[in-house]
């Protein structure tokens, strides 16, 4: 009796406990669909992190090789992976995507499935793995670890047939399962054109939008490598941005409608804005290098990409709702070359000077109205999980704040929360001097993620950022306001 006793009063507490916590974190906004999954809201935050075009291209000075280059010429002299992991982490930069094989079909690894790759270059005398050692690196430096596998293969005798698929894929299984966790696995929409293709010196196009058959591709990733994220021109996960110049699109919406898409379609630039009724999450991610090429010509050594250019690539890209992946062109002697490691240390410094006082913090915010439970103050508690709510009567959303003195600032930012779907179709920011009143200073669009807006520096009494369309109530994470530093080049 006593035994039962206990147990009614034990599932009486159980069911209060299940229930009341069911009602606390009961979400009363409404999302808007499509909404983020875990993984891609993980990647979302991770911003900036680096590419690095290191291969068989290195040795021969090319951006792509035709694919009968002989793997003896791949030969570092002072490779050092630790080296790569500790530039790209001081430079706040959270991870590195490597291209384990370009287009000319070279592998960094020892593939069982080809001999042409590092076992049979005179480096380390055959028995070197790079992925496994900038795997390790990553890891000892707390970097995520990324792997570009292009799909085209110049050197491969089967590509064009279906007897490739089955070697693409074999490499792939290798990559996913012996070098620990992948955060992003990178497919290159380039593909298809004249090459090697063991011996036969001809030109092999492939029907982009059936050969690779990518869902059965997808699913060796989601089962080996459940937690990364798949990026390609056409997602499954991330899309291209649709250029290689660092930009993002002043609209840039992570929805887009997924079936119009292919990965290497001719005209992707059409939806590189994604859509506003897009049925899919799929945000953008811009890559671009820090030189003008891809791979490492000493002919560059010069022409590392200015700071203010990367600055402006960063506010571009990071400040448009979409990532940075600044690619690293690494060198013939396996190291990222002195000319580009002050660039990024520079970069770095700036970020950081940027970014470490949020003048807002201390100041008087007003907001045009508060759903009950979301108040103002979560727009400035720097916490991405909580956030700020307007009122669903709301109909001319506005955000304000009257600074305490005039301070000198040149850069505002602001983030929708996401998890509950891109809202904001357009906005206004205006600023506040005590001499010349309220000025209107930017007509956009967009927010998303994060959106950074730079003005000259000028001291300011107060600013107000008004949303002139949004999708449903406003929901917002964060608003920041700081000031660059001043570059001087
Ligand atoms: C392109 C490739 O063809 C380039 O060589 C480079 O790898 C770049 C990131 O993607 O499509």
């Amino acid at each position: 009796m006593k035994n039962l006793i206990f147990k009614i009063n034990f599932k009486i507490s159980l069911f209060a406990i299940i229930f009341f916590s069911c009602e606390n974190s009961k979400e009363k906004i409404q999302p808007i669909q499509p909404l983020p999954n875990t993984y891609q809201l993980e990647w979302q935050q991770l911003e900036y992190y680096a590419f690095i075009h290191f291969n068989m291209n290195t040795f021969t000075n090319k951006e792509w090789g035709y694919g009968d280059e002989k793997p003896e010429l791949f030969n570092p002299t002072k490779l050092n992976t630790r080296q790569w992991a500790r530039v790209v982490k001081e430079s706040g930069m959270k991870g590195i995507i490597i291209t384990a094989k370009h287009h000319d079909g070279f592998c960094l690894w020892p593939s069982s499935y080809t001999e042409h790759s590092v076992k049979n270059s005179p480096w380390k005398s055959g028995e070197g793995d790079l992925i496994k050692e900038l795997s390790e690196s990553c890891k000892e430096f707390g970097l995520k670890f990324g792997i570009y596998l292009s799909p085209w293969d110049r050197n491969h005798q089967n590509y064009g047939e279906q007897k490739y698929l089955t070697y693409f894929r074999n490499q792939l299984k290798e990559l996913l399962t012996n070098y620990g966790d992948i955060f992003e696995v990178w497919f290159d929409g380039a593909n298809g054109g004249d090459g090697f293709y063991g011996g036969a010196y001809e030109d092999r196009r492939v029907d982009k939008k059936t050969y690779y058959d990518w869902t059965k591709t997808f699913k060796i990733i989601r089962k080996l490598q459940p937690h990364a994220v798949i990026f390609s021109d056409a997602g499954p996960d991330i899309r291209w941005v649709g250029n290689e110049k660092g930009y993002a699109n002043e609209t840039t919406w992570s929805p887009i409608y997924k079936d119009s898409l292919y990965a290497g379609m001719p005209d992707f630039n059409r939806f590189s804005s994604g859509q506003e009724e897009g049925t899919h999450w799929i945000p953008t991610e811009t890559d671009v290098s820090i030189r003008p090429g891809w791979y490492y010509h000493s002919e560059e050594d010069n022409r590392v990409k200015s700071l203010s250019k990367l600055v402006d690539i960063y506010y571009n890209s990071v400040g448009l709702n979409s990532s940075l992946l600044l690619n690293i062109p690494v060198d013939k002697r396996g190291l990222i070359h002195e000319n580009d490691q002050l660039r990024l240390k520079e970069l770095a410094k700036f970020i950081e000077e940027t970014f470490s006082k949020n003048y807002i913090l201390d100041q008087k915010i007003m907001t045009s109205s508060s759903e009950e439970g979301y108040p103002k103050l979560n727009l400035i508690d720097n916490d991405l999980n909580s956030y700020w709510v307007s009122d669903s009567s709301d109909k001319s959303v506005s955000i304000t704040i009257k600074l305490k003195s005039p301070e000198e600032v040149n850069t505002f930012m602001i983030q929708e929360y996401i998890p509950l779907g891109q809202r904001i179709k357009s906005f206004t920011f205006e600023l506040f001097t005590a001499k010349e009143g309220w000025k209107n200073i930017y007509k956009g669009t967009t927010i998303g993620n994060k959106r950074l807006l730079r003005f000259e520096t000028q001291k300011i009494d107060g600013l107000r950022f008004k949303v002139t369309k949004s999708k449903a109530q406003v929901v917002i994470s964060n608003i920041g306001l700081f000031k660059a530093p001043e570059i001087d080049e």
